[in-house]
């Protein structure tokens, strides 16, 4: 062990600890914009460019970067010298000087670490003048808005993206304060291979990257006397969005959400979770008609649209494999404009549906055209964010953390507990099991919870005997994972039957529309911690017991998988 001082307190930590971690383990957080480390994702981000984390250690002329220099025996640091502090606002001020001065009206406000870092340091003036850079903001996708003026620089987007998500869409270009983050060739997002994740505006700073905001138009539709709006909720909102309003990470807040989307006006309030039930209906129907049919194996989720889209990208050979099921928000979009409609006996056409997701990808996904084939509407006409919905909450003056609890709309608002465990990793497939055990053995399943399938690693792999056949399972979540299993698929070294992937960290709980984890892992556990208790709460919790679902069948769809299902939940991909 190396031991230390740190501002006169001695410090015992192991050889390659950075001084920046050293004064972490005893409650000095050094200020940095640029370095990031998300242990559980194999995300590092330490290039050192920000140079606000500067401290003074003895011995040493100039001031060194604390999360790039490694401790030594007997070093004496310290963090809060006059020197340091004066160096930590002259480098916050130059960013400033090359920064858009519109924080009051930018997306990212209150949520932006520059703003918050110029305050904690008393930044009240600039003392550079110099010419601010005039970029040309990308509006190009219908998920992600990227204005160049307010990037800083830190690569926190481009490492995300290289490192974790493999997906490689920035690159920096030149050197120092001439740095800037592009895609290739410039090329607006829509024209990359951007999944559209929305991981790296999860760790973005500042305001460069945030999503597409809808909530104006949501409004309109809500103020609009000749539309019927109907909202769903998908699962992972409801153990997040109470973190907008000051309640610790992992408070559920179901039955508030719902009361607050009733203020709000929504003429429906439905659930995502009552077509992720749906959802496991035809995948496991679809599954099992594969196995007997002789169909390709492994069968692949097809919920995360971020990852559907990585697929089509980087591994179009491999495009018949994903399960043909619409993603649960979609179903329910279309179920609202078709079997609902016409048990209220009213025009599609004046039904605005509203998805509110976990998820930036689901905006760019509602507007697929392959997902509007065969009937007049969209499926979903517009997808806000878990942090815009908070924003609504916010402007219509509601107290959030007042609510009196509500339940979801009849039918299309029922759910079991398989449903909303969608939200975490591993959780479609452990919702699948529940069901395929029942309906291929005939017994009941009395232990509900396939423990090997939670938790937060990467890949993770079972096998699991159902009526005598041996059903070999992987859970996966991260595109950078979903990489390294699909590259063994296309050279024959897999035999999985089955396999979940999810785009982002965690599943839909760490989507990149959720409330800013800044970094903090622990909120991520918090999430998924709520998610299982939601399920344990729930008086059902197998998909097939839903008994909406077996009426829907029963009055409307037909069988599982059958023609209806196939025209209205089913859908194609493209290279
Ligand atoms: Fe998800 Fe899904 S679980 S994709 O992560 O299948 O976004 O929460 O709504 O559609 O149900 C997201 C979450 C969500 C869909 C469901
Ligand atoms: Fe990369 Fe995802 Fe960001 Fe697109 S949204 S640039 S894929 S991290």
């Amino acid at each position: 062990d190396i031991q230390l001082t740190i501002n006169d307190i001695p410090v015992k930590v192991p050889e390659g600890t950075t001084i920046l971690d050293a004064a972490r383990t005893v409650n000095i957080d050094i200020p940095t914009l640029c370095h990031l480390k998300l242990h559980e994702m194999h995300y590092n981000n330490n290039i050192a460019s920000c140079r606000v984390c500067v401290v003074e250690v003895e011995g040493r002329r100039n001031l060194a970067s604390s999360c790039s220099t490694p401790v030594t025996q007997g070093m004496v640091v310290k963090t809060d010298s006059l020197r340091a502090i004066q160096a930590r606002r002259a480098m916050v001020e130059l960013l400033l000087s090359d920064h858009p001065k519109s924080c009051l009206t930018c997306a990212k406000n209150i949520n932006c670490d520059l703003r918050a870092l110029a305050a904690e340091l008393g930044v009240r003036a600039i003392s550079y003048a110099g010419e601010e850079s005039e970029f040309e903001i990308d509006h190009s996708s219908s998920s992600i808005v990227r204005d160049p003026n307010k990037c800083i620089r830190c690569r926190r987007c481009e490492t995300m993206c290289s490192q974790v998500q493999t997906v490689g869409v920035y690159s920096a270009v030149g050197r120092g304060f001439e740095t800037v983050i592009k895609t290739a060739f410039n090329l607006p997002l829509s024209q990359t291979a951007c999944t559209f994740c929305g991981q790296c505006l999860a760790v973005c700073p500042t305001g460069a990257l945030t999503e597409l905001d809808q909530v104006d138009k949501v409004w309109k539709a809500l103020n609009d006397p000749d539309k019927f709006v109907v909202v769903q909720t998908a699962p992972a909102v409801r153990v997040a969005l109470g973190e907008e309003f000051g309640l610790e990470p992992g408070t559920i807040v179901t039955g508030k959400m719902v009361a607050a989307l009733r203020r709000l006006g929504f003429d429906r309030v439905f659930d995502t979770d009552f077509a992720a039930d749906l959802t496991i209906m035809e995948e496991a129907t679809e599954l099992v008609h594969r196995i007997q049919h002789g169909g390709r194996l492994p069968l692949l989720t097809s919920c995360c649209p971020a990852w559907v889209k990585f697929f089509e990208h980087q591994f179009p050979d491999l495009l018949d494999i994903p399960s043909t099921c619409k993603s649960p928000h979609q179903m329910l979009g279309v179920l609202t404009k078709s079997y609902y409609a016409k048990t209220l006996g009213i025009d599609p056409k004046s039904i605005t549906v509203v998805s509110v997701m976990p998820c930036v990808a689901k905006k760019y996904e509602a507007d697929r055209p392959e997902l509007s084939q065969g009937t007049d509407t969209a499926d979903v006409d517009i997808v806000i964010t878990t942090r815009e919905l908070a924003r609504m909450v916010r402007e219509a003056s509601i107290h959030f953390d007042h609510l009196k609890d509500q339940e979801f709309d009849h039918p299309l608002g029922e759910s079991t507990g398989a449903a909303v465990i969608f939200g975490a990793t591993g959780g479609v497939l452990e919702a699948a099991l529940r069901t395929a055990y029942e309906v291929l053995t005939g017994d009941t399943l009395e232990k509900v919870e396939f423990e090997a399938l939670r938790g937060m690693e990467g890949i993770k792999e079972a096998v699991i005997p159902i009526g005598g056949r041996d059903y070999r399972i992987a859970v996966i979540h991260g595109l950078g994972n979903a990489r390294t299993v699909l590259e063994k698929i296309q050279a024959g070294e897999s035999n999985y039957d089955v396999i979940e992937i999810m785009a982002c960290p965690g599943g839909c709980i760490g989507g990149g529309g959720q409330p800013y984890h800044h970094g903090n892992m622990e909120i991520l556990k918090a999430r998924a911690g709520a998610i299982y208790r939601e399920d344990r709460g729930k008086p059902l919790r197998k998909s097939h017991e839903n008994l909406a679902i077996i009426g829907l069948y029963k009055d409307f769809l037909g069988e599982p998988f059958g023609k209806r299902a196939h025209q209205l939940l089913h859908t194609s991909y493209t290279a």
